[in-house]
């Protein structure tokens, strides 16, 4: 092996944090082991195909690039729209599930549901519609507006593309892509919907709710996880 890397802000493939077959029987082992080594693999790879030309932008973030696409070349520009996101979204995705979850949210999250969605039914139905009539592929988020009191929102973005880009703060999320869900549920993507409830990881959504009140330069994502900022 030599010492030298000729790219050594390579985007990295994150761990899952627990095993593939962890979140079954509603998710189901070889959708995880497919979903998390191969598709998200892919756009990491990808991303960092697409970058090789462009050394100014090797020591950027998946998120950096999303939130400055006008500053990355044009040719070069819908495969890191693509891959970056597909990175950063799967990288939330994986937090937002967890094994011997599902439940509720507590504490302000819950205030803020109950607040803006009526109740806790109420956002799930809410949540569940959206993501059942996405047309094609994308993602169903749970978001918080970050100016008018923060308020909470249930929408759909296609692709790959996240809430941050119009600066609202991911909350949850679930991927409905077809590879998220077709080797179990088939077409039945409203089956799917109704079981991931039972994986949801509340307490990161929690975690994620009890940030979102920070200032953006507070706190940045990284593989999927949120980081505080301590000084700078
Ligand atoms: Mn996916």
């Amino acid at each position: 092996m030599g010492v030298d890397n000729p790219c050594p802000m390579k985007h990295l493939l994150p761990l899952l944090p627990y095993g593939h077959a962890a979140l079954e029987p509603h998710v189901d082992a070889q959708t995880m082991m497919l979903h998390h080594d191969k598709h998200h693999a892919s756009y990491v790879a990808n991303l960092n195909t697409a970058l090789e030309s462009v050394p100014e932008l090797h020591e950027r973030s998946a998120l950096w690039l999303l939130l400055n696409l006008s500053e990355v070349p044009g040719k070069i520009r819908t495969a890191v729209r693509n891959n970056a996101g597909g990175h950063l979204n799967h990288g939330l995705l994986w937090r937002a599930m967890s094994p011997a979850a599902g439940g509720a949210p507590a504490g302000l999250l819950a205030d803020a549901i109950d607040r803006d969605f009526g109740s806790f039914d109420g956002f799930k139905v809410r949540f569940a519609e959206a993501g059942s009539k996405l047309f094609g592929s994308g993602w169903v988020w749970l978001a918080r507006e970050q100016q008018d009191g923060g308020k909470l929102q249930v929408y759909t973005t296609s692709g790959h593309d996240n809430p941050l880009m119009q600066e609202h703060f991911p909350i949850l999320v679930n991927d409905v892509w077809e590879h998220a869900y077709y080797l179990k549920h088939e077409n039945r993507r409203d089956d799917y919907l109704k079981r991931w409830w039972a994986v949801v990881n509340w307490e990161e959504a929690d975690r994620r709710f009890d940030s979102s009140k920070l200032p953006p330069e507070r706190r940045w994502e990284k593989d999927g996880g949120l980081v505080l900022a301590a000084t700078n």
